[in-house]
């Protein structure tokens, strides 16, 4: 049963300010590089310069030769093998120092170990590689394409996998068709770029018998299980701490190569050592993300009513398939949710995932979801283009009415609740359409061209077991776990398996403790982030903690505000049906007892309990959401750009999203997260880029040609609320943290196409960077030339 949303200042639905952000803003936060245990030295990877190469040996001067450690230094480890369930799944073995070959421009050959972080990168130039290099293949085609140069040698090509829904019957749709819509798009690759680069810092705790290893990541007690198996030390005997961690966005969510080579060499050494990820490391070699191709095509009746959709989207995973999300992910999430918002009944999909010589694809804020919109948004669009009507007008008649939920998507999803419609109204409301439309009727003073784009998804949230057994992962993370002590002073700790890293986990989650209990969340302390201090749990990514881990706090909450209650009505002397929380305390009429006086009485005082009542206030619960198909959250951006057709050049002049997450917690939070993931959403649509040269050398290693927005070209967003609370949640909550950045891509390159309609000109490629714009706008006058 949902509860009802109350207006208590401080609970679900307070806008409470982020308690974590004193201690962050303060230059208090300890994150990776802030560590300072004595002795410790720094490691420097020595990673390969070219794409694809045996390699004959790697030459290292006499003196530096116990400084430097290769693959052959370690063969008690294993490989990281992502390995999924889809059927044909080619699997690769990711070794943590790669193994006689190297893949990719960033792939580790060794660790060159030094006092300082300086030290270390003089040894790495002093080695000499000896490359036996091999073709490479740095695009999807040409990967694909026979006699291709083999990534793997025990593959018969370079596919890693190909899924496929078909739902419906789309020959009769071909043929009911008014109108046939064909679309080919590209997304780029690109990086996460968290402020805080990677890192991982090892050593043995010799009185504890344990190897402890401090990670930059999203889900400490994961690494810990998958560490131990790599590694080869029982669970019990390993500690993973995610300190305070400057932003993950998703490429701190993988198991990488570089923990694993970190952990086993402080095994090794007997000593602390540790890596920071600079700039240019994460640049090349982190987790890279997007790179989507799409074929689309959309058929339509004649007022642009879309009967049925085909897509074959096909994804450069990369090298090596990443831990544990496989290189299927993004294709087959793009593939899997392509319908989006729409009430589209036929559809037939293909996921194809290319293994490349560049860096291996992650997870990323949005993922698979950014593309997926991109495709279908862009494609409505060119719908209504088709058959020369508003895209807002069949926008809306294509839309999922809030009558048909819960709805069953021709993708399998099944959308819990919401008003897909009206959420895309007010955002249009909201940017003023009407009168957009107007002013585009007259020319711009300066001559640039104004276009208006809108874009909508759905975002499947707190989905549980049977939904990621159904992706074939080697890890189920169907539940979250929290315990919920007092301590004797009336003081509340939560222990939580997520981990927060920007989200401000700390202070929502004490909202849900005050809902459950009335404790004022300054009584409340959350640590998360410890796999020997808080209980297993799997993390903070894929829009969930909110959920899950929320819905664990309250359960235990829940649970320990009975106890409470019973001790405090104990000590009132009045029945347990006679008393309140509020506040902090029990209260029976105008008497009272503080928490503190209760924990007191169940630590230091049994004495007082009731009869039969345990001691001790403490807790726990594990959350299983009530659906395993999950929350979905939706939005609608909207957006008005200004184009120079001169310069290429797009301006953003205003931004709107409208969004549903169900019950909000905190609104003042989830505005934050929004207007941060349009951000990264714009980084995708205008400005980043990791394009590969043939030889497999990455093109943007340094912030010169890796391009990201800034306050200057992120404009002011404005965000409105819509609460269609689940029915499926613990207070109908839907989890949000990635849909801000899946919508900028597609809203902004309809709002470019707008803009250039009448030179039509239709771009199909993100980010839209002038270049692109401009080759797109000659090529189009080229051809309205060759018309004349
Ligand atoms: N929230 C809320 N009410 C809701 C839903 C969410 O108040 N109904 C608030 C909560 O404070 C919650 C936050 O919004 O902590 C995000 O909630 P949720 O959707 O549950 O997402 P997670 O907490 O699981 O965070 C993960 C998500 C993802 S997948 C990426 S990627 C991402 C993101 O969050 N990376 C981030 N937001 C980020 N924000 C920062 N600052 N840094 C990152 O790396």
């Amino acid at each position: 049963m949902n509860k009802p949303v109350t207006d208590r200042p401080q609970g679900v639905g307070a806008s409470v300010k982020r308690r974590e952000d004193r201690r962050l803003l303060d230059g208090q936060g300890e994150y990776l590089a802030d560590l300072d245990i004595p002795g410790t030295l720094d490691v420097h990877f020595l990673r390969s310069a070219v794409a694809h190469a045996n390699i004959r040996g790697i030459e290292v001067p006499e003196e530096r030769r116990g400084a430097v450690f290769t693959a052959a230094d370690f063969d008690w480890i294993k490989p990281i093998v992502a390995f999924s369930a889809a059927p044909g799944f080619n699997k690769s073995d990711y070794h943590a120092l790669a193994k006689d070959k190297v893949r990719f421009v960033g792939d580790i050959m060794a660790m060159c170990v030094g006092k300082t972080r300086a030290e270390a990168e003089d040894i790495a130039q002093e080695c000499v590689v000896d490359y036996d290099e091999l073709p490479c293949v740095t695009d999807m085609d040409a990967a694909l394409a026979p006699g291709a140069p083999r990534l793997h040698e025990h593959w018969d090509s370079n596919l890693y996998v190909e899924t496929r829904i078909e739902t419906g019957d789309l020959d009769s749709v071909r043929k009911a068709a008014a109108v046939t819509v064909k679309k080919k798009l590209r997304m780029s690759r690109h990086a996460g770029v968290s402020l805080e680069g990677r890192g991982v810092l090892a050593y043995y705790d010799r009185r504890m018998d344990e190897l402890v290893v401090y990670s930059s990541t999203q889900f400490p007690h994961v690494i810990r299980t998958i560490l131990s198996q790599a590694i080869g030390l029982p669970e019990s005997k390993l500690r993973v701490i995610a300190p305070d961690v400057g932003g993950g966005f998703g490429i701190k969510n993988n198991f990488n190569p570089e923990e694993l080579a970190i952990a086993a060499l402080a095994m090794k050494l007997g000593r602390p050592v540790r890596w920071i990820e600079d700039r240019r490391e994460h640049l090349v070699a982190s987790p890279h993300a997007r790179e989507h191709r799409y074929d689309l095509t959309a058929y339509a009746d004649e007022n642009g009513r879309v009967l049925g959709v085909e897509a074959i989207v096909t994804v450069d995973a990369g090298a090596y398939s990443v831990w544990p999300w496989t290189a299927g992910m993004e294709a087959g999430m793009s593939c899997g949710i392509m319908t989006g918002p729409y009430d589209i009944p036929v559809y037939h999909g293909r996921a194809i995932t290319v293994c490349t010589n560049k860096s291996p694809l992650g997870p990323y804020r949005g993922v698979g979801r950014t593309g997926a919109c991109f495709a279908i948004e862009t494609l409505i669009d060119a719908v209504a283009r088709a058959v020369h009507r508003q895209p807002e007008d069949v926008r809306l008649e294509n839309m999922i009415p809030p009558s048909a939920m819960p709805y069953q998507s021709a993708t399998h999803k099944l959308y819990d609740s919401g008003d897909y419609p009206e959420c895309a109204r007010r955002a249009m409301d909201g940017i003023n359409l009407a009168a957009v439309r107007e002013r585009q009727k007259s020319p711009e003073p300066d001559g640039r061209l104004i276009g208006l784009g809108v874009a909508s998804y759905t975002e499947q949230s707190a989905h549980g077991t049977a939904e990621w057994v159904a992706r074939g992962l080697p890890v189920v993370f169907g539940f979250e776990p929290a315990q919920a002590r007092f301590t004797p002073d009336g003081q509340l700790i939560l222990l939580v398996g997520i981990q927060n890293h920007g989200q401000g986990l700390e202070t929502t989650l004490a909202q849900v403790a005050h809902q459950e209990l009335s404790i004022p969340v300054e009584s409340v302390t959350v640590r998360h982030g410890d796999s020997s201090v808080s209980p297993y749990g799997m993390g903070t990514f894929a829009s969930r903690s909110m959920t899950m881990a929320g819905g664990a706090v309250s359960a235990a909450c829940a649970k320990l505000a009975e106890k409470v209650r019973r001790i405090g009505a104990h000590l009132l002397g009045v029945p347990v049906e006679a008393v309140a929380l509020a506040d902090g305390h029990v209260v029976a009429g105008a008497r009272r007892v503080s928490f503190a006086d209760v924990a007191e009485a169940a630590y230091l005082h049994p004495e007082r309990l009731p009869p039969g009542e345990d001691p001790a206030l403490d807790t726990s619960a594990v959350y299983q959401p009530g659906r395993s198909s999950g929350a979905f959250s939706y939005a609608s951006h909207a957006c008005v750009v200004a184009v120079d057709p001169g310069t290429g050049m797009i301006e953003l002049l205003d931004y709107v999203v409208c969004h549903d997450c169900g019950t909000m917690v905190n609104p003042m939070i989830v505005e934050a997260q929004v207007v941060g993931g349009v951000a990264q959403g714009l980084g995708t649509a205008l400005y980043e880029e990791i394009p590969y040269d043939e030889n497999g050398q990455p093109m943007a290693s340094t912030f010169l040609d890796y391009i990201l927005p800034g306050p200057t070209e992120v404009p002011d967003v404005k965000v409105l609320h819509m609460e269609t609370p689940s029915p499926h949640t613990r207070f109908g909550i839907k989890g949000m943290g990635e849909g801000g950045a899946i919508a900028p891509p597609a809203a902004v390159v309809n709002a470019v196409n707008d803009a250039l309609r009448s030179m039509g000109v239709e771009m199909c490629e993100t980010p839209l960077t002038p270049d692109r714009m401009l080759t797109a706008i000659a090529a189009a006058q080229t051809a309205q030339g060759n018309g004349n």
